[in-house]
């Protein structure tokens, strides 16, 4: 049970009884979607936020370089209101303008009078007399509502490796998500190493390079980054493209991925070797994503195909490369695993740094990291001088965010001991033996394959229709049923085993965690496919048991 050290405190703007119709947790894009959509149907909504600003992720990541790998004008909301009066400086938008972006959105959606900042959940707890949720706060408050929205987004845990020595390091060690005051300040004139080379690490990595006395990237697994292609933009010309940003945000809810491109609908393997180079270098020189996921259909599904789409990275990536061994290391002759099948970042001239003498890369799987020495990282082969170790090492997706909150349902079984041998869900939206409880842009659904704003809409949607439809017949419980949620995740496992996405130690896949149970984590048919099963289920309530 939540531990409650007297009568219900009165949330900011509610009373001590109340009993909210939902609490909603985090404050990022998700949470502050549905906060916006169930207001106007009339539903008392609070949103709890552990952070002190709007923005999620993008409030909290201060690290150098953080920047989305969405283009403008696809990472925002398609509500007209808010494009109208609001220009981007860049295509791919850094974090200061991300959080100047939420700051906007609370100007025109005037949303953080519901938002409780500072206040971290830590466990919940559903009671099946009342049907409704108490939840408790590290602070001991109890919150009540009648349904529980978690958008506590799939990057809230950090991944910190245990390195032997790390509390010994006399320098500044530090995860990503708790980068300092003074940004890329803080790494210039300094001994910069660098572990793990994801989008994060990638990012930091291109701007420590440029001011750092010298910087170590101590890489696992090659990046297999593509370009972005960066561009300036400028008011005016926004102002003139906002004639057709309707039409646009209509149509990218038409593709499967939820951008303004969709796979090819031809294969790879069957097209002609000339034609085929020529559209691999013209989605290369797009920039952003279409090479990944706008590529020929069979690129994430054909070993020969996906070989191809390798091999053509693997050449333009070198042809930037003036040391062999660099060559090697950053773009290995045989690929470690299918092109695609973990998460492809976008780079603007992260390969290029390597040929900086100050710039060195240590391929782990051939000389690992033995442990943390007072002044640097030791590897079985050689001590690495640093003054500040930049852990770029990533998150425990997903479910790292909600088993860390103590949710529990009627039958006093938390959803960790729900998901110890893997993730369980219906729709990747709601999970069986937790009544009255959503989850957002969370496992199991195509997320993070897709436009994040415009499936958060979809799925916002989706919530605030499915409360309306019970509110409507009477309902004060739906649940979905464990037959529901088997189904679910037999139909992932069957469809990605059709394509090469299971192949590689991903995030996707748990793999990324020591001892996480491997299943695969997202939803590959794209989200048109996926939001078809959604509506089928708003359909008399398919898959749930009400009451
Ligand atoms: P990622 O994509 O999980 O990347 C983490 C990186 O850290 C990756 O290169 C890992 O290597 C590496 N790593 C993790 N543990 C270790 C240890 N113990 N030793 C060495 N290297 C390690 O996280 P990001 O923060 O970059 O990106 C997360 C998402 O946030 C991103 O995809 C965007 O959607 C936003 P590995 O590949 O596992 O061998």
């Amino acid at each position: 049970m939540i531990s409650t050290n007297g009568h219900p405190k009165r949330p900011d703007g509610g009373s001590s009884n109340e009993i909210l119709d939902v609490l909603i947790v985090g404050a990022g894009f998700s949470g502050l979607y549905l906060l916006h959509e169930l207001r106007r149907s009339g539903f008392s909504v609070q949103v709890v936020e552990a952070g002190s600003g709007l923005g999620g992720v993008w409030h909290r990541n201060r690290y150098p370089g953080v920047r989305v790998d969405s283009d403008y004008p696809v990472y925002a909301f398609s509500a007209p209101e808010l494009w109208e009066n609001w220009s981007w400086t860049e295509r791919f938008p850094g974090g200061k303008e991300l959080r100047g972006y939420f700051a906007h959105l609370d100007r025109i959606w005037d949303l953080a009078r519901d938002v409780r900042f500072n206040t971290r959940i830590s466990a919940a707890r559903f009671d099946n007399a009342s049907h409704e949720w108490r939840i408790g706060t590290v602070d001991g408050d109890i919150l009540r509502a009648r349904f529980l929205a978690l958008g506590a987004g799939f990057a809230s845990k950090p991944y910190i490796p245990r390195i032997p020595g790390m509390e010994d390091f006399k320098g500044l060690c530090i995860h990503s998500t708790a980068w300092p005051q003074g940004g890329v300040d803080v790494v210039k004139d300094k001994k910069v190493i660098v572990i793990g080379t994801g989008a994060t690490g990638v990012q930091i990595v291109q701007e420590a390079a440029k001011v750092a006395t010298s910087l170590t990237v101590m890489q696992r697994t090659p990046d297999l980054a593509i370009p972005m292609q960066q561009q300036r933009y400028t008011t005016e010309q926004q102002t003139r493209d906002k004639s057709w940003y309707s039409e646009y945000y209509a149509r990218i809810r038409k593709n499967s991925c939820a951008f303004d491109f969709d796979f090819i609908p031809e294969n790879a393997i069957d097209v002609d070797p000339a034609e085929r180079k020529k559209t691999f270098e013209r989605l290369w020189n797009a920039g952003g994503f279409p090479f990944w996921i706008g590529n020929y259909q069979d690129v994430l599904k054909n070993e020969q195909s996906n070989r191809m789409a390798y091999d053509f990275w693997r050449e333009r990536v070198r042809e930037r490369l003036r040391k062999p061994k660099m060559r090697e290391i950053l773009a290995p002759t045989e690929p470690l695993h299918p092109f695609g099948t973990k998460r492809v970042s976008l780079e603007q001239d992260y390969f290029d740094v390597f040929n900086f003498d100050h710039v060195d890369v240590v391929n782990l799987r051939e000389s690992p990291i033995t442990h943390i020495a007072p002044n640097g990282v030791a590897t079985k082969d050689k001590l690495y001088a640093a003054d500040i170790i930049a852990l770029a090492t990533g998150f425990d997706s997903w479910t790292g965010g909600l088993t860390s909150i103590d949710i529990r349902g009627p039958e006093g079984r938390s959803i960790g001991e729900h998901w110890a041998t893997g993730v369980q869900t219906y729709l990747g939206l709601t999970s069986s033996g937790f009544p009255n409880m959503f989850i957002m842009y969370g496992p199991q659904t195509p997320g993070v394959f897709t436009n994040g704003p415009t499936i958060i809409e979809l799925q916002g949607d989706w919530i605030t229709t499915l409360l309306k439809s019970l509110r409507e017949h009477g309902h004060t419980r739906i649940e979905a049923t464990p037959q529901a949620e088997t189904d679910w995740s037999a139909l992932i496992e069957s469809l990605a085993a059709q394509t090469l996405l299971p192949r590689a130690d991903s995030w996707y896949i748990g793999a990324n965690i020591p001892g996480k149970p491997r299943k695969y984590l997202v939803y590959p048919n794209g989200q048109i496919e996926y939001m078809h099963h959604c509506n089928q289920a708003l359909d008399s309530f398919r898959g749930f048991r009400v009451q």
